[in-house]
């Protein structure tokens, strides 16, 4: 299987309950190597810009406002099947649907506050890294 990268966000929500620990673990157990990380406070512009495709839909103007609200921790994760491992650890978009155990049935509030975010394919995943890491990221060597 190929190695790959994914762009995590652990969301104002989850920074808020200090889950930053416990969710990182979580990507290392599972194989998941941290190769960036910065913490920051999104602009209304860096989240409208983030979230561009979802302009127009019904939710959009609330997830905007939400991911906002407060400081989040945003980490580029490399190793085998990067995107969907992510995405399993992670759990379904709507927590409500998330397995027991994945991040979103633990610290997910409602469906936009669910907790973390995980780009959904890996050429998504270039674009989502090069928008909060654009000096690039070395891979880890040890
Ligand atoms: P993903 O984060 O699992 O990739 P997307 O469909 O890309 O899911 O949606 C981006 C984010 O927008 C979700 O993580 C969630 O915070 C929010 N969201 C998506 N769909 C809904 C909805 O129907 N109601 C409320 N919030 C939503």
């Amino acid at each position: 299987m190929a190695i790959e990268r994914t762009l995590s966000i652990i969301k104002p929500n989850a920074v808020a309950k200090d889950a930053i620990g416990a969710i990182l673990s979580r990507f290392e157990a599972a194989g998941l190597r941290i190769v960036a990380a910065r913490m920051l406070h999104l602009s209304r512009e860096q989240a409208c810009a983030f979230y561009a495709i979802h302009q127009g839909k019904p939710f959009f103007d609330e997830l905007v406002d939400f991911m906002i609200s407060g400081p989040v921790m945003v980490q580029a994760l490399e190793g085998e099947d990067a995107v969907a491992k992510n995405r399993d650890i992670m759990g379904a978009t709507n927590p409500a649907n998330a397995a027991p155990g994945t991040i979103r049935a633990d610290f997910a509030d409602s469906f936009t506050e669910n907790a973390a975010h995980g780009s959904d394919a890996a050429d998504t995943a270039e674009v989502e890294i090069a928008f909060f890491f654009p000096e690039g990221v070395c891979p880890r060597t040890r």
